[in-house]
């Protein structure tokens, strides 16, 4: 071959390289291949509904692995239908929505002598029955929430105002002191909704309460620490973060605001961002944001800690109107997601060594790339979203549904799959490729545990 010919078959080779790169560059999907991943991840969610219908109906959840149905407490809830349900009617399945209704009207009951927790019943029970009773008009739904309401109050009888970690469904008695912001600040959305959906102002009063009561403890700088004890009221850790154990009361500030109006929440919000952006925000390598952990007080640096749950931030500062920090942190989740292809539990953003390897099906980065790719319309959230999704199916689907992983690094499956597989990470995946109108964005709020409520009431 002449040295031309050589050269020009080289240059041929490296256009071919480059084409192929680009090719396969997660930015560059169209309306079709979007549309096809919609009705994918729709016939993924139906298909794990079915094994969930086979091996567990009418149980908590489903163990995905062995096939045994699980239960959180003595008498099921219905963790997985009660959760599922708003999901199942967004995506268009209506069999299965009609199941999974049945199941919640004719086998849920409250009345039970069980102590719960406060805060996952609040977002998972409360935020799911009203949610599903706003897309169906049911008021079986409207009825069970209002009967959990009430029976949920006495966890905010406490001497601080702060609530108690469990409450007893039938007797109202309460236990569990050691608490935190995220327990304590995650209950106005839905408390809120069913005050303005009953005519029971005595809902929002309560929950608004143990909010402001929070956010009445922050620090100097703003800032709120990472547990507390009921009885007294008083910090027991000062480790302040967007982590885990506080992440969702920053999101119940901004968007009580979104729902329901409320000035007190929109200026609790502005001053906490403030504290956030100028003491937790990190910068490492030049421009890589992140959000770490500091002592509340002094702002001292105490980790360069990241995980799968602290990822739903780049969403809250998207809808918060700070598109520019939230792609960036954006980026940096997607760094933490191609660490090992899936992303870990947690880890440290300085040495990008995974300190937790485990996945549990989380949803908060599916749910930053929706918003990021709603607000923005961008459509790299998009090929990340699909990334994702491949990831996903690839390393946690079984013949069942999905399977939590023990080890990001090995891959190894584990026998759990959490309600939230339905209400939140298959809702997200959906929601980001299907087309806007299948839920209007804007005139819903999603509850930490993706539950779109919507403002059906006059002020
Ligand atoms: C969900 O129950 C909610 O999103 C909660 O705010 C945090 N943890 C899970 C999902 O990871």
């Amino acid at each position: 071959m002449s040295l031309t010919k050589l050269l020009a078959s080289m240059l041929l080779a490296a256009c071919f390289t480059l084409h192929a790169a680009a090719a396969t560059k997660p930015d560059v999907i169209s309306a079709a291949q979007s549309g096809e991943l919609a009705a994918r991840v729709k016939a993924e969610t139906q298909r794990a509904w079915q094994g969930y219908m086979k091996y567990a109906a009418g149980h908590d959840e489903i163990r995905p692995l062995s096939k045994q149905p699980h239960d959180w407490y003595a008498q099921p809830l219905l963790m997985t239908p009660v959760d599922a349900l708003d999901t199942l009617i967004v995506m268009g399945l209506d069999d299965e929505a009609k199941q999974a209704r049945e199941l919640v009207e004719t086998k849920l009951s409250f009345n039970q002598d069980i102590y719960v927790k406060t805060f996952e019943i609040t977002i998972r029970h409360l935020g799911g029955l009203l949610s599903a009773y706003q897309l169906t008009g049911d008021k079986k739904l409207l009825a069970l929430a209002d009967d959990l309401g009430t029976r949920l109050l006495p966890a905010f009888d406490s001497p601080s105002g702060l609530p108690y970690v469990d409450v007893n469904l039938r007797t109202g008695k309460t236990r569990g002191t050691d608490s935190g912001p995220a327990e304590s600040g995650t209950l106005l959305l839905e408390f809120g909704t069913l005050a303005k959906l009953t005519g029971k102002p005595i809902y929002y009063d309560k929950a608004k309460r143990t909010l402001v009561e929070t956010y009445k403890r922050r620090s100097k700088l703003g800032l709120v620490g990472a547990t507390f004890d009921v009885t007294s009221g008083k910090w027991t850790s000062p480790d302040s973060s967007v982590a885990g154990g506080i992440d969702s009361y920053y999101e119940y500030l901004y968007k009580c605001w979104r729902l329901f109006g409320d000035a007190d929440c929109k200026a609790m919000w502005e001053t906490s961002i403030k504290g956030l952006n100028a003491h937790v925000a990190d910068e490492v390598r030049k421009n890589e944001l992140w959000y770490g952990h500091v002592d509340m007080h002094s702002g001292a640096r105490r980790a360069s800690q990241w995980g799968s749950l602290d990822a739903f931030f780049a969403a809250l500062l998207a809808v918060s109107g700070d598109i520019d920090r939230a792609r960036r942190l954006q980026q940096s989740n997607m760094k933490m997601w191609r660490l090992h292809g899936i992303e870990p539990e947690s880890l440290d953003y300085r040495t990008m060594k995974a300190l937790d390897a485990s996945y549990s099906l989380r949803p908060e980065i599916v749910e930053s790339a929706y918003y990021l790719r709603r607000l923005t319309g961008d459509v790299r959230y998009l090929g990340e979203g699909r990334e994702m999704f491949e990831d996903f199916e690839r390393w946690c689907r079984t013949d069942t549904g999905f399977a939590a992983l023990s080890s990001v690094v090995t891959k190894q499956q584990k026998d759990s799959q959490e309600s939230f597989l339905y209400a939140e990470t298959l809702k997200y995946f959906y929601l980001l490729f299907a087309p806007d109108s299948a839920l209007d964005f804007d005139a819903v709020t999603f509850n930490t545990e993706a539950h779109p409520l919507r403002k059906t009431w006059k002020d």
